[in-house]
């Protein structure tokens, strides 16, 4: 049986791939076990200083795997809260905590769960065509995996819930002149392009761009003063780092900096 989800580290980059494209990439249990293990060995392993997360085929993810769910199967009424606590939550929580860059290539439909884990990404690139549905209204659920969190502080209240209720689907370009996502590329040059970026970032001062990374996310919860106590805190720990010493002998010496991720 083919992987869920395909593994490949190139230098620095650790390229996850989502790997069920006769379902759009559906999420069963197989597929979120493998997604959040190759973010742990993300997390774990120190030659890995960025992420990329794209999908195989024509989609990016299409949310849940429905057929897990069909209702005419019988037995208990799944329990979702369960399956959020378990399967989603986790995956999004090690996204956000990750202090590493992660980008996502939205190589085609994003759609339900799938639209919002690619949201919570650090840098999302989608190909021209892809587009992002937030499909919950149509099957009569809610925004799951952090989408009712980023869709409002992304795009603003009217947008998001217009989104959220109608399900309608929202083209790359216009996702990107919202500022729900970076950019939108042209589909044959959206992978190029997304490796090009992770592998400049992994080339980066990754312990700066990993702290820069928790200082933006927590800038929603704090206000001025509690973000320019946390601005001062971590710079101190930036400047102490060999990285920053790096940059500026390199910049000194009129060269390209060696970072070393440290
Ligand atoms: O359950 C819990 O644990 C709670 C968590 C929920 C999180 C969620 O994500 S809920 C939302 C679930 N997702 C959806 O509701 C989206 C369902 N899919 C669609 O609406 C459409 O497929 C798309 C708009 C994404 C794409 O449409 P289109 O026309 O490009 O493709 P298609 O023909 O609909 O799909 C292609 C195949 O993928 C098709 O299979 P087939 O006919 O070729 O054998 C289709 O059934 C399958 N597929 C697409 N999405 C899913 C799926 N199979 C299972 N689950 C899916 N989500």
């Amino acid at each position: 049986m083919a992987e869920s989800v395909l593994v490949a580290q190139e230098g620095g980059v650790l390229r996850l791939t989502l790997n069920r494209p006769d379902r759009l990439n559906a999420f069963n249990e197989e597929m979120h076990l493998a997604l959040r293990a190759g973010l742990e060995r993300a997390r774990d392993e120190a030659g890995v200083r960025a992420v990329l997360l794209t999908g195989a085929g024509r989609g990016f993810c299409a949310g849940q795997d429905l057929g897990d769910r069909d209702p005419r199967k019988g037995g208990d009424i799944p329990d979702l809260g369960v399956t959020l606590e378990r399967f989603y939550n986790p995956t999004l929580r090690l996204i956000r905590a990750l202090e590493k860059p992660v980008v996502c290539a939205v190589n085609g439909v994003a759609a339900g769960a799938g639209a919002n884990l690619a949201l919570a990404c650090d840098i999302v690139l989608a190909a021209r065509s892809a587009r992002f549905i937030e499909a919950f209204a149509k099957i009569g659920l809610v925004p799951d995996a952090g989408g009712s969190w980023a869709l409002p502080r992304l795009i603003g209240e009217a947008r998001a819930k217009a989104l959220a209720l109608t399900a309608e689907p929202l083209a790359a370009e216009t996702a990107a002149d919202w500022g729900l996502i970076w950019k939108a590329v042209e589909d044959d040059a959206l992978i190029a392009e997304a490796e090009a970026l992770a592998a400049r970032l992994a080339a980066g001062p990754t312990l700066g761009l990993g702290l820069t990374k928790r200082l933006i996310q927590a800038a929603a919860t704090h206000d001025l003063d509690a973000q320019l106590d946390m601005e001062r805190d971590l710079q101190r720990q930036a400047g102490a780092s060999a990285d920053y010493r790096e940059g500026v002998v390199a910049f000194l010496e009129k060269r390209a900096p060696e970072f070393r991720g440290q």
